[in-house]
């Protein structure tokens, strides 16, 4: 009997994984159905969520579906795999208007205001992003939250120079006074580093970010800090994949 629970709780597992990434794999080629046409410059995210997105480009660019676009990977992780799929690939120094962008995000509020970076990507992400027309952000209904900084950190991309320093000027910032700052490490307990060399503190907080704009500006002034995980006012649309289907949402 304990080895029939265990096998079945393999394929309630299973089950339940291959949903949620099909969830993903939905959202991922809607966005590029209904936002990407040919002779775009498009911006790809980074996650599980928009790698689906690249593989759908991908292939509509080889049945010559898609044609004549350029693409702008967030990350070097999107970056190999929009090579993988013979992608033509671009920058933002050569082109720094782009047509659409469609990205994951970690949480998403009613505004479209977003927490983006856990996966470690934020700076290249914000940077892309940020020159888009239109800003598609794709996730399941999971990341849906009533107020930012709820469901886990809010990263905070830091000069590697005297980071520990500049994680006690964060941690004592009056917008987000409370909440716990630790450097993001790996399994073996190194520092993270992201693409740009750089270190991730992240922010943890007991409640949602009183104010998201202010603790925005507060993090941008303190010198040491890169980039955060606000994304405000940027997004403008979201694909939210739920159990009914796939909805959109504006602002
Ligand atoms: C990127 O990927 C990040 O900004 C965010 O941290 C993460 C979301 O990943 P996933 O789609 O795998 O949940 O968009």
């Amino acid at each position: 009997a304990a080895s029939l629970r265990r096998s079945s709780w393999r394929a309630l597992r299973m089950k339940v994984t291959a949903s949620a990434d099909d969830l993903k794999r939905q959202v991922g080629y809607r966005a590029v159905d209904d936002y990407v046409r040919s002779g775009m410059v498009v911006g790809l995210g980074t996650g599980s969520t928009a790698a689906y997105a690249v593989e759908r480009v991908g292939h509509k660019l080889s049945s010559g579906e898609l044609k004549d676009i350029v693409c702008i990977p967030t990350s070097v992780r999107t970056e190999e795999q929009a090579r993988s799929l013979n992608v033509p690939l671009t920058i933002l120094d050569t082109h720094s208007k782009l047509d659409v962008a469609i990205d994951g995000a970690d949480e998403v509020d009613d505004a479209l205001n977003l927490v983006k970076g856990r996966g470690g990507a934020l700076l290249r992400e914000k940077m892309v992003e940020v020159c888009a027309k239109q800003f598609i952000v794709i996730v399941d209904e999971s990341k849906l939250v009533p107020g930012l900084g709820v469901s886990g950190a809010m990263p905070v991309e830091v000069t590697p120079f005297c980071w520990q320093h500049t994680l006690r000027q964060i941690a004592a910032l009056p917008s987000v006074a409370g909440c716990r700052a630790e450097p993001r490490r790996t399994g073996d307990s190194q520092l993270y580093v992201t693409d740009n060399q750089n270190y991730i503190v992240d922010l943890y907080f007991d409640r949602p970010i009183a104010d998201a704009h202010r603790a925005a500006a507060e993090l941008l002034n303190t010198v040491g800090v890169v980039e955060h995980g606000l994304f405000l006012d940027m997004a403008t649309v979201a694909l939210v994949a739920g159990k009914d289907g796939i909805y959109e949402k504006r602002k």
